[in-house]
């Protein structure tokens, strides 16, 4: 399969983060982009291609406009005032605030992050939006006739909502996709996010829909980030009741805990026969990374490929995490390689 790959997205990156009340080395790093690229080289995956410019119409139409224009204004506002200096929030709005515009880009700031981990930098709309760019190009190819693509996209996206960012995330690259293939025809879109943190933002954007099935296996919300939310009673709302499936594992799941839940999801997906699939690819469920707690093996990662090309459905697969740095290219595309012996992924016309 083809993979989309920016080399903008390294325009987002810092060298620490901040937890437990101390700067740490970061993991969200420009690095991790380049080994999942380096290894599609080494094992043969397809072709690497640019990609395609887009305006923001895909993006307007999941992600709120302030919200948008408050991303594409930030580093200029900031810097203006602070100096040319990472943009971290210092402060969230209280519930039940009026929400009332302020004048103040730290104000702003705090109105729209949910979290310290994805400062707002010079490069940091410039990024986001080829990230955005490398989603869209794929789901292009596969509205052209792909069976698959993979979008190798820097920053992630999964955890940033209609109006939020986030957990190194800023617009909904996963989301954004599964919305442009609705607007390009697709009458049903199922996404399944697989990355070990629950994708909120993705199941935010999607709550009430019945078009779009969105299906999440991670770490419980009890004791994993994003927390307040993925637990298993929220099923969606309004004409989406039942469009939202959250699968939480506690620390410590295994491949054969993670698989049953894998199972399920994909039950689930097959019920809801979607046109299209989008699949939220993080690999931070593997057992050294550091900052999860699951225990998949390198070893597991073929199956689950195998087993979601067994679906049958044309499927854009969009990078999330995944920070254990010295396995992250093997994992990712050990899925990719995995699907596609699945006989899955062929160009539609030769895989009638
Ligand atoms: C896309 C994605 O995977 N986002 C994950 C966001 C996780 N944010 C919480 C990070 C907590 C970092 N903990 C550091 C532990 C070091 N021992
Ligand atoms: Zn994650």
């Amino acid at each position: 399969m083809k993979t989309i790959f920016s080399e903008l997205h390294s325009l987002q990156s810092v060298e620490t983060e901040f937890y437990r009340g101390k700067w740490v080395d970061a993991f969200e790093i420009p690095r991790r982009a380049e080994l999942v690229l380096a290894q599609i080289e080494r094992a043969g995956l397809g072709p690497v291609v640019a990609p395609d410019s887009f305006d923001l119409a895909p993006v307007l139409a999941v992600h709120d406009r302030d919200f948008v224009r408050f991303l594409e204004t930030a580093w200029q506002a900031w810097s203006a005032e602070v100096g040319p200096i990472p943009a971290y929030p210092n402060i969230w709005p209280p519930r039940r605030s009026r929400m009332i515009p302020t004048r103040r880009p730290g104000a702003e700031l705090g109105r729209y992050a949910v979290d310290m981990s994805s400062p707002v930098l010079e490069g940091t709309w410039a990024a986001a939006r080829a990230a955005v760019d490398c989603a869209l190009t794929g789901a292009r190819l596969i509205d052209a006739g792909e069976g698959a693509a993979f979008a190798l996209c820097r920053p992630p996206g999964h955890h940033a909502g209609r109006d939020y960012f986030g957990g190194y995330c800023f617009l909904n690259n996963a989301a954004i996709a599964a919305q442009y293939f609705r607007d390009s025809g697709a009458r049903r879109v199922a996404v399944l996010d697989i990355d070990y943190h629950h994708g909120n933002g993705t199941q935010d954007i999607f709550y009430d829909r019945a078009d779009v099935l969105t299906v999440s296996i991670h770490g419980d919300p009890v004791q994993e980030y994003p927390y307040y939310i993925g637990f298993a009673d929220e099923t969606g709302e309004g004409a989406g009741a039942g469009c939202n499936l959250n699968l939480p594992l506690p620390w410590g799941a295994d491949f054969t805990a993670w698989s049953a839940e894998l199972g399920k999801g994909l039950e689930r997906i097959a019920a809801f026969a979607p046109d299209r699939l989008v699949v939220s690819l993080g690999v931070d469920t593997f057992e050294e990374d550091p900052i999860s707690h699951f225990r998949l093996r390198s070893a597991d990662y073929p199956q689950i490929g195998r087993r979601i090309g067994e679906l049958g459905l044309p499927t854009l697969f969009v990078m999330e995490g995944g920070y254990a740095i010295e396995a992250i290219g093997v994992n990712a595309v050990a899925v990719l390689s995995g699907f596609e012996s699945a006989g899955a992924g062929l160009p539609r016309h030769l895989n009638r």
